[in-house]
């Protein structure tokens, strides 16, 4: 069966017809709009999911925000454009003519990438540092989504309380710092304005204070890992999102997270569907 799959980022929206053995066949992308409106939401999805969806049976949904029962609602409207509420599963039904199951994007990668473990594992956590910091944590082999879909929320966990105020409207979350807004929000000078992409490009070019950008991002997610592993004894991490998958970045969270004492080490890994982990989970549990 061929299913169309989405996913929603607070940067870009990608989608892709995917077949019966979770192959990607045709993939699609888009930024995402910057504009506050649900309209804009809309149709953005429209014009993205429209010419696919006759080649689908069902639409499978990853998205940025806490989902559940088919809405969405944004932790940090700050990284949807300042779009707080967004009937998703509605939305993607009357446009694709089709049914939908929707849950959070990094909820949806985490259960991709453990479906790609290279060992038998029973607690796992993925975490993408993209727009945002998102989480998603198996524990016995389940998927944690929570009674109302917050589970595993990581960017929402503390890493310096004298830290700048994150768009949940709490004060020093891992996102504020560590994101790729949260990097792009630091940059003073020579760097302000630029995104988290322009600034890695200048950090590999010895720019200083780029590489003091990317060196507190990485502490900050290192840090967060050892609080993860903590938490759920997780034998494997695996990170990804653009800032996630960034050349030197994940080595910078190794070396950072080797300085940790010995009990809080776990085996740290990229996604294995890099970029596509989001889309590929959301299709696997609308196909299960
Ligand atoms: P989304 O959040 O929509 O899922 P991404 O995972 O692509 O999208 O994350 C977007 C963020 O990643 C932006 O802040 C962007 O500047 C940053 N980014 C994109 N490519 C790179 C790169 N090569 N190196 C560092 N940061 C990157
Ligand atoms: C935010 C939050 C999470 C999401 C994470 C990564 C919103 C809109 N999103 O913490 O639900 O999983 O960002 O999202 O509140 P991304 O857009 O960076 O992939
Ligand atoms: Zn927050």
């Amino acid at each position: 069966m061929t299913l169309l799959a989405v996913d929603i980022g607070g940067t870009k929206l990608a989608a892709a017809l995917i077949d019966g053995n979770v192959q990607i066949v045709e993939r699609h992308e888009c930024p995402t709009p910057a504009s506050k409106t649900p309209q804009a939401l809309t149709a953005s999805l429209e014009t993205l999911l429209s010419p696919l969806a006759q080649r689908a049976k069902r639409v499978a949904v990853a998205s940025t925000g806490i989902i559940h029962q088919g809405i969405l609602t944004a932790i940090n409207p700050g990284n949807l454009g300042g779009l707080l509420h967004f009937p998703l599963q509605e939305t993607v039904s009357r446009i694709t003519g089709l049914p939908c199951l929707a849950l959070n994007d990094a909820q949806a990668a985490a259960w991709a990438e453990f479906q790609a473990l290279d060992e038998p594992t029973e607690e796992m956590a993925f975490i993408t540092v993209s727009t945002g910091v998102g989480g998603g944590i198996v524990s016995c082999g389940k998927l944690l989504m929570g009674s109302g879909g917050l589970a595993g929320h990581l960017g929402h966990t503390l890493a310096d309380p004298n830290g700048p105020r994150c768009g949940c409207g709490r004060i020093g979350c891992v996102e504020a710092i560590a994101s790729g807004r949260g990097i792009a929000a630091a940059a003073q000078g020579h760097l302000a304005g630029l995104d988290a992409k322009a600034i890695f490009a200048k950090a590999r070019e010895g720019d200083v204070q780029a590489q003091s950008l990317m060196h507190r991002s990485a502490q900050v997610l290192a840090r967060l890992i050892a609080d993860v592993k903590a938490v759920t004894d997780c034998q494997r991490v695996v990170m990804g999102g653009s800032v996630g998958l960034a050349e030197g970045y994940l080595a910078l969270v190794a070396d950072y997270l080797s300085q940790e004492p010995s009990v809080y080490q776990v085996k740290l890994q990229a996604a294995h569907y890099r970029h596509d982990a989001g889309l590929l989970g959301a299709a696997m549990l609308a196909q299960s």
